[in-house]
């Protein structure tokens, strides 16, 4: 080495030509680093397009703060079991944080060659109720983003006051395409939108109505959050430091409906993305057999003292209660999307929770609960009830959720519960005293259980009983006794 360079310099970007921004991408966290922007980087390779990103952070800086020294590039790494493969990823051209200057992301939604506006805010950066779908009118920030059409503060807001923009200036409007784990992800945005627009001009919901499109997506790639020891080890296998790479599984799987303003989009299809007429099939399947078995260990695992998803799955008591969950409550709940089968997904998401090299955290995935369960769990289990079927597992594992928002593990230390309802779960929770009035005053949360659903009795005493049960014996226990 020469004297005087650092040991590990930080990554540079490429002098490859930048094709122009045609995406603005809400939300640049690890699963967007991870997921749709190599999709969007290999797809402008494949066949070429102005599909360069800017991405917005609608809260933090920190991300902006870790992309813009290295030009907006960073490393995509690629853990398997038996090794990592790093690639470096250079779609992105710029970033941008929200509340330093919202014009300025209010121009960039606006300009005419931003043809898509792509959303990975999490649950609740839709401010609908997870229950119904529905806009929150009344969350502080939509309250907010009525009056003030030119500082938005919430994802909603910037799309609708930039759709206003483009209405003005007689453009196009942008599709918008949401890539969180919601059912029916497209169609809900759509409401929202047009919730939030009734609420303001009821000519403008119209041209929105009609004119754009919100096509849906399932979106499926494991990644944790990154961590420092991850860019240290990154540093040390290639020499470089990325302060904004992020570590993934290899596994990927967009499928998308083909409904875009004007059918512009990048070549997704041809880097391994499938472009159907119905997403909803492909949707519930992962909802329900990945994401609910995910927030079932995360809870349950937790409890019992595991730190990462790999760890809860090692414990064979806890891999055999997800592989009951799968054939006898979710499976039998789910219509057959085309090209799939069901028992042969299931038994791949155990060997991609089983990737030693994944750690993630229990903990980063009981993050949220309140608006994961309804489509995680809730759903699986109303199914069931209507055709008279078990629900055993599922209701332990909103026993598991309702200990964990409790807020105190099984050795009595505090948990750190990060949830948009904390302080509603936790006044349900500690205002009473019984298992049974805790579960009755979680029921009643009408945010997360739907009234039909609180009021049977056959879920009201599977929780209750398995609740009890958590509590009298903790969740390793309580899973064992059950498988
Ligand atoms: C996880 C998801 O954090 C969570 O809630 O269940 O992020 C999950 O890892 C992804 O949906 C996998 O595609």
């Amino acid at each position: 080495m020469e004297a005087g360079l650092p040991a590990n310099p930080t990554l540079i970007r490429s002098n490859a030509p930048r094709p122009k921004v045609g995406i603005v991408h809400l939300g640049p966290g690890a699963f967007f680093r991870a997921f749709g922007a190599p999709f969007t980087s290999e797809a402008v390779a494949q066949s070429g397009g102005d599909w360069g990103i800017l991405t917005v952070s609608l809260r933090s800086p920190d991300i902006r703060d870790r992309l813009k020294p290295q030009d907006c590039a960073y490393t995509s790494v690629t853990l398997a079991p038996d090794g990592a493969e790093y690639a470096v990823v250079e779609v992105i051209n710029d970033i941008l944080v929200a509340p330093e200057n919202p014009p300025a992301v209010l121009d960039a939604m606006a300009d005419p060659a931003v043809k898509i506006v792509s959303l990975t805010i999490t649950e609740k950066g839709y401010c609908s109720n997870p229950a119904t779908g529905g806009l929150l009118l009344d969350h502080p920030d939509i309250a907010h983003d009525l009056a003030h059409p030119s500082t938005p503060k919430s994802a909603i807001g910037y799309i609708f006051h930039a759709l206003n923009l483009r209405r003005l200036a007689g453009v196009a409007p942008f599709t918008v395409l949401s890539c969180d784990n919601l059912p029916n992800n497209g169609p809900l945005t759509r409401a929202v939108v047009l919730d939030f627009a009734r609420a303001f001009d009821t000519d403008l919901a119209r041209w929105i109505a009609i004119n754009c499109r919100f096509p849906a997506t399932m979106v499926d790639r494991i990644t944790p959050a990154t961590t420092q020891a991850d860019i240290d080890a990154l540093a040390a296998a290639q020499g470089y430091v990325d302060n904004a790479c992020v570590m993934h599984e290899p596994f990927r799987q967009w499928v998308i409906t083909d409904d875009f303003v004007d059918g512009e989009r990048p070549d997704w299809g041809a880097v391994g993305a499938q472009l159907v007429s119905d997403v909803e099939t492909f949707e519930l399947m992962k909802l329900r057999c990945l994401n609910g078995t995910h927030s079932a260990l995360a809870y349950l695992g937790y409890l019992a003292g595991h730190e990462t998803i790999s760890e809860t799955v090692a414990d064979p008591d806890f891999a055999r209660f997800i592989k009951t969950l799968w054939e006898d409550e979710i499976i039998p709940t789910l219509p057959q999307p085309e090209g799939e089968d069901l028992n042969a997904y299931a038994q791949s998401l155990l060997t991609r929770y089983q990737n030693p090299a994944i750690r993630h955290k229990t903990w980063q995935i009981a993050m949220d609960g309140s608006q994961k369960l309804p489509q995680r769990l809730l759903g699986t289990i109303a199914d069931n009830l209507d055709a008279g079927r078990d629900i055993a597992g599922l209701s332990l594992a909103v026993a598991g959720w309702m200990r964990y928002v409790g807020g105190v593990d099984e050795k009595g230390a505090p948990i750190d519960v990060k949830d948009p309802l904390v302080a509603q779960l936790r006044a349900a929770y500690e205002g009473h005293d019984t298992p049974e009035s805790k579960v009755a005053a979680l029921l009643a949360i009408r945010d997360v259980f739907p009234a039909d659903l609180a009021k049977n009795a056959t879920f009201r005493a599977a929780v209750t009983g398995a609740f009890t049960q958590l509590s009298a014996n903790g969740a390793r226990a309580t899973v064992q006794g059950m498988v």
